[in-house]
């Protein structure tokens, strides 16, 4: 997740309704992956500095979205020997007992190097992640769609799928249970694009009372309009109906609010939305940091817009 339901988790009676003051933990991070393994939240957030030096990852635990254990060096540049310029835009899931970290390496635009989208495996929330395949996972562009910003989805009938995308388009694309590659889908169909109204970039998905939820990122990425917008469809693969935007900068809190994910608590059904936003007044692109929100839904299945807050 971004959204990882976890069902009958005791412990959460006694935090639900908790919650951390913003930003959750220092240190300037972005694109933050929110996880529940093993009975603890986890942040997986890219290193927020400039390109070239985003070589590394750090992870954050919490028992409890107050006290936050910082994991230095979850997975470092070094273990991909194909990625020699830059990590970022972390995505993880749990499948099969083991641990997939997902992530987008080196900008194939610009760089004279392989790149895109990689995959990397541990025993362990908090790694040692070593690089699965040797190569990107999705490695070119597809239907404009810069392989970037993975989210990956784990629908109810066990397919999981991978939705992603830069330059505003996002493709859909179904991944073999073990993550080695990708397969058509019904159709036949590999890369299918589902950009949604205003898409930029940073999408994931969610299914609730049968329906599946597309929220993305919109705006600039470095500016204060960046924002956080969603889209309703009957099938992961489309076509989703732009529904509106739901989390915006606040000019008494911070600015640029996006690149999100969720935590679903599913012991009292509570959300809570995992997002990076610049400081007041702050106006270097990468002086972003960590915040959690409550999320709420409407009787008719809406989200309603996000208050941001400093709690
Ligand atoms: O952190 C690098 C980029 O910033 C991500 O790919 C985008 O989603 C934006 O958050």
């Amino acid at each position: 997740m971004r959204l990882r339901t976890l069902i009958g988790l005791a412990m959460l009676a006694w935090v639900a309704g908790a919650q951390a003051g913003n930003p959750v933990f220092p240190g300037w991070y972005a694109d933050p992956e929110a996880a529940i393994f093993d009975q603890q939240y986890w942040i997986y957030p890219t290193t927020s500095v400039r390109y070239g030096e985003q070589t590394h990852f750090d992870a954050f635990s919490s028992p409890d979205l107050v006290h936050w254990t910082k994991h230095a060096d979850v997975l470092d540049i070094k273990a991909i020997g194909w990625a020699k310029k830059a990590l970022w835009a972390p995505a993880l899931v749990h499948n099969a007992g083991k641990y997939y970290f997902f992530f987008a390496a080196n900008d194939i635009q610009s760089d004279n190097e392989p790149g895109g989208i990689g995959v990397a495996v541990a025993d362990a929330p908090g790694g040692p992640f070593r690089d699965l395949l040797g190569k990107p996972l999705i490695g070119a562009f597809h239907n404009g769609a810069q392989p970037i910003d993975q989210f990956v989805f784990h629908d109810d009938d066990g397919t999981w799928y991978m939705i992603y995308g830069g330059w505003k388009h996002a493709n859909i694309v179904r991944l073999k249970p073990d993550f080695t590659g990708v397969e058509p889908m019904a159709d036949g169909t590999v890369y299918k694009e589902i950009t949604p109204e205003r898409y930029v970039e940073g999408p994931l998905m969610f299914k609730r009372d049968g329906r599946y939820y597309l929220m993305w990122s919109e705006g600039g990425w470095t500016g204060p309009d960046y924002s956080v917008a969603y889209a309703i469809a009957d099938k992961p693969t489309g076509p989703f109906k732009r529904i509106g935007k739901i989390l915006q900068q606040d000019p008494a809190i911070g600015t640029g609010a996006g690149h999100h994910s969720l935590f679903h608590v599913a012991a009292d059904d509570s959300w809570y939305i995992v997002y990076h936003r610049h400081p007041l007044g702050d106006t270097d692109g990468n002086h972003r940091q960590v915040a959690i929100d409550r999320m709420y839904f409407d009787a008719n299945g809406n989200i309603l817009p996000v208050k941001m807050t400093n709690e």
